[in-house]
């Protein structure tokens, strides 16, 4: 029998589509800002959206793909909290016929359970980071880390690509994680701050939430701006004000907008179309110089 020809294919359109997105949590403005475009990126292209918030656990997250496989979504689009742990939940929406595009974070199961994923590249953003870190302290120094989410593919991408290009001269005295929270990040900054006074020259924070919060911490210690280099990752309105502000020094982008991304790849998969199994997102750093006049343009 010949083989259907294409144009009898079976042609979806985004009216027919329905996206599940288990969102990880609203932990930080990147979260905020990349939930707004999953949202407004299904209202305008007409996509029936399946949103919910997993409050920073796995578990939820796990309820809430399985309550969508149930439902018979077309898509899941998932942006894993933490790496390990997704394979029976993949392997059950692979059974049921439903294509997973992994979100913003990776994840460590194999490949083969799901369709693609569309995000940053974390290792990179940490060794941007170091090599900014290594500008401001070309003399070498001693840094702390705040780090991200505990097994998550952004805190880990980003640590190890920071120890990567992280100039020999440079040590990190301590690391510790603050959750990708303001509020988690000051109570571990205050701790840094008393454990290792008088020793510190910079630190590398996984995101601006976090370095805002930290900030907090290193004003109440009298410290001045820019008397500890700070390098920090996402690029939001609140780490661009950090920068003209004179705490941050250097910001490397990290760009939530993955909504009209996330849908096009979603119509592919429906339509039974090839996609690309890795898409990564083009960023950039950005310095307190420039941060003035890019202010009134960020999304987020
Ligand atoms: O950098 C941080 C958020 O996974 C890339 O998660 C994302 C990170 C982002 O909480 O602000």
């Amino acid at each position: 029998a010949a083989a259907p020809a294409a144009e009898e294919a079976p042609v979806y359109t985004y009216a027919d589509m329905t996206l599940c997105y288990p969102q990880l949590g609203a932990e930080s403005d990147w979260r905020t800002a990349n939930t707004a475009s999953i949202k407004q990126t299904a209202e305008e292209l007409g996509v029936t959206l399946i949103f919910s918030d997993a409050q920073q656990k796995q578990e939820n997250q796990i309820s809430a793909v399985r309550a969508c496989i149930e439902q018979g979504v077309d898509v899941i689009a998932l942006p894993p909290v933490v790496e390990d742990g997704w394979d029976a939940v993949l392997t059950e929406a692979q059974d049921a016929g439903i294509p997973v595009i992994i979100v913003d974070r990776s994840v460590s199961a194999d490949s083969s359970l799901y369709a693609a994923h569309i995000g940053s590249d974390m290792f990179l953003e940490g060794q941007r980071a170091a090599e900014e870190m290594n500008k401001l302290l070309p003399d070498g120094g001693n840094i702390l880390e705040l780090s991200g989410t505990v097994g998550s593919g952004a805190a880990t991408g980003r640590a190890e690509g920071f120890r990567d290009a992280l100039n020999d001269n440079i040590t990190i005295l301590d690391s510790q994680t603050g959750n990708f929270t303001r509020a988690e990040a000051i109570p571990v900054m205050e701790a840094f701050l008393k454990k290792y006074a008088g020793q510190v020259d910079g630190v590398f924070i996984h995101n601006d939430d976090m370095a805002i919060g930290a900030i907090e911490a290193i004003k109440a210690a009298g410290i001045e701006p820019g008397d500890l280099k700070i390098v920090s990752v996402d690029g939001t309105r609140g780490g661009f004000q950090a920068m003209i502000d004179g705490w941050i020094q250097a910001d490397v982008e990290c760009n939530p907008l993955l909504g009209p991304q996330v849908m096009e790849m979603g119509l592919k998969l429906m339509n039974g179309e090839a996609v690309d199994p890795e898409t990564l997102t083009n960023e950039t750093v950005y310095y307190p110089e420039e941060a003035e006049e890019l202010l009134p343009t960020r999304q987020y």
